[in-house]
């Protein structure tokens, strides 16, 4: 530390902008600590607690409906990816930001993490579900931020050097030794909360190890002709892991299925709660049913066709006997989300409602809800599809509301006849062109479907086979193209006859619609 001394004019007295970076730096790895903290702590509390989870579902929750079309349009299932990217970004700006105030005013720096310290713990003890102890991820992983930062930051500012007589030093040392200290935490303590939340590789393992028990009604069988097998076309039966997902969690519920249960409560004469090897033991159905996602755009892909295998929801319901008045079954998620989806539908003979624990001849994918969730034909997911689910609650829509309904979403939402063009995508080449994709109206089903060249005639698709309504059915045409630039649109009739409308209205408040077209360049 001699530097000082060889400059008369004493250059630190003020920090010098090379201290500025050195400080955001501090800034930045204070709070790596501090979150990283908070992981570790939030994964001994409550794996929800942590201030970067508890805040990002808070933002998820918050989102209006506009943005989460633009997400899910944008960045379909990677919306998640993109929202904690984005936060990351945020903080990491913000935490930069931080040290050079504490650097410029302190304790302003300071300040401003502890501000988010307290906005992280606030979140979290207000997310559904949560204790005050929830608090304590942001309240301890913060604090120590904060701590770290201050000592960092002292460290830049010029001391007198009690050994030159006018000259000030910077304790540089001192400085690497903390900034290294935040990192050190920093990496392990993001090692150790990776560790304990080794739990999902867990219950990974406990869902590998099930075999669930045959269907006692099994479904009928898929008829040859249901699959056209064409390249491009989305196959009859969407395969688990290209099947989309779509919810709220940025942390999939982990649920080990001997830990879980449902209860059927509210207006109920009888409310029971039943476990899982209960619900193993009835007597289970299998259903094709093709789930689809209100916020599906014409056009998207935001919907499959699955096996599922399940007990009837029907079936809980009788044995729990509901009460005159009750109009509403709100299913509750162990993540909190909840659905409210009407009584009658669930109680409909002729419905193949599921509460479903098999999806394609396996369990339930984690991310599709393990152990259980809601199948219903005819209904978006947003009103029906409950993953994780652990509660059915009879109540009414005066009483009760579910998640998506306050944000902007209708009531209920039954699946509007929509049809999609997989095939050509791009170009073609001239003459007879195959056109072919897939149309679905649930629990009514396709009655045709026609697409059309530009603004030439409507031609007839021939439909493929299907085992009933509750699915989309596959389609496929000939049309004469001559080379250029061609628009095709396709437009479906349900089986009741309910023409596909062409006026284009957006996903919110209740399903996009509209015709789907596609360009193609025709040589
Ligand atoms: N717990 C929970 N269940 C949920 C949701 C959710 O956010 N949380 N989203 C619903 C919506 S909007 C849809 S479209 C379907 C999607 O089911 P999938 O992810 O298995 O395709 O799940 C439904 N069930
Ligand atoms: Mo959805």
């Amino acid at each position: 530390m001699t530097q000082a001394t060889e400059s008369p004019a004493s250059p630190r007295a003020d920090s010098s902008p090379h201290d500025a970076g050195w400080a955001a730096l501090a800034g930045v790895l204070a709070g790596a600590a501090g979150l990283a903290v908070a992981e570790l702590v939030a994964a001994l509390v409550a794996p929800g607690a942590s201030t970067l989870f508890a805040g990002g579902a808070a933002v998820v929750d918050a989102v209006p409906p506009w943005l989460k079309d633009f997400a899910v349009e944008w960045f379909g299932t990677n919306d998640k990816a993109v929202l904690l990217g984005s936060i990351a970004v945020v903080l990491a700006l913000g935490a930069a930001l931080a040290g050079w105030l504490e650097l410029r005013r302190p304790p302003s720096g300071a300040l401003l993490i502890a501000v988010v310290g307290v906005v992280g713990a606030i979140v979290a003890v207000l997310r559904p579900d949560a204790t005050p102890l929830w608090a304590l991820p942001s309240v301890i992983g913060i604090g120590g931020a904060v701590i770290l930062l201050r000592t960092a930051v002292t460290k830049l500012r010029p001391v007198p050097d009690q050994w030159a007589e006018s000259g000030s030093v910077v304790d540089r040392r001192g400085f690497l030794a903390v900034t290294g200290i935040a990192a050190g935490v920093a990496v392990l303590a993001l090692a150790g909360s990776r560790a304990l939340s080794a739990g999902s590789a867990a219950v990974n393992a406990v869902r590998e190890k099930i075999r669930l028990p045959a269907a006692r009604t099994a479904a009928p069988e898929v008829p040859a002709g249901a699959d056209l097998e064409l390249d491009g076309l989305a196959p009859y039966i969407t395969p688990n892991p290209e099947f989309y997902r779509i919810d709220t969690a940025l942390r999939v519920p982990q649920l080990d299925p001997q830990d879980w249960s449902l209860e059927v409560h509210g207006m109920v004469d009888e409310p029971f709660t039943i476990t899982w090897d209960e619900l193993l033991a009835l007597p289970l159905e299998e259903h094709h049913v093709t789930l689809a996602c209100v916020s599906n755009a014409v056009g998207g892909d935001l919907i499959g066709n699955a096996l599922w295998l399940g007990y009837p929801i029907r079936a809980l319901l009788e044995r729990a006997k509901p009460q005159a008045g009750a109009d509403m079954v709100l299913s509750r998620s162990d993540d909190g989300f909840t659905a409210g989806t009407p009584l009658e539908v669930l109680q409909d003979p002729d419905r193949a409602s599921l509460l479903a624990i098999g999806m394609n001849g396996e369990p339930l994918p984690v991310d599709h809800g393990f152990p259980a969730r809601l199948v219903v034909p005819g209904l978006y997911g947003y009103v029906s599809a409950t993953k994780w689910v652990t509660s059915l609650k009879v109540t009414t829509f005066d009483a009760d509301q579910g998640y998506w309904t306050p944000r902007g979403w209708s009531e209920l939402g039954p699946i509007k006849v929509q049809s999609r063009i997989d095939v050509p995508r791009g170009s073609a080449a001239a003459g007879a062109v195959t056109v072919a994709g897939v149309a679905w109206a649930q629990h009514t089903g396709i009655g045709k479907v026609e697409v059309r060249a530009d603004d030439g005639e409507w031609v007839t698709a021939e439909l493929a086979e299907t085992v009933g309504s509750d699915t989309w059915r596959q389609w496929r045409a000939s049309i004469d193209l001559a080379a250029g630039d061609h628009t095709l649109a396709v437009r479906a009739t349900d089986a009741e006859g309910l023409v596909q409308t062409e006026a284009e209205a957006p996903p919110a408040p209740d399903g996009a619609t509209g015709w789907h077209t596609v360009n193609v360049s025709v040589g």
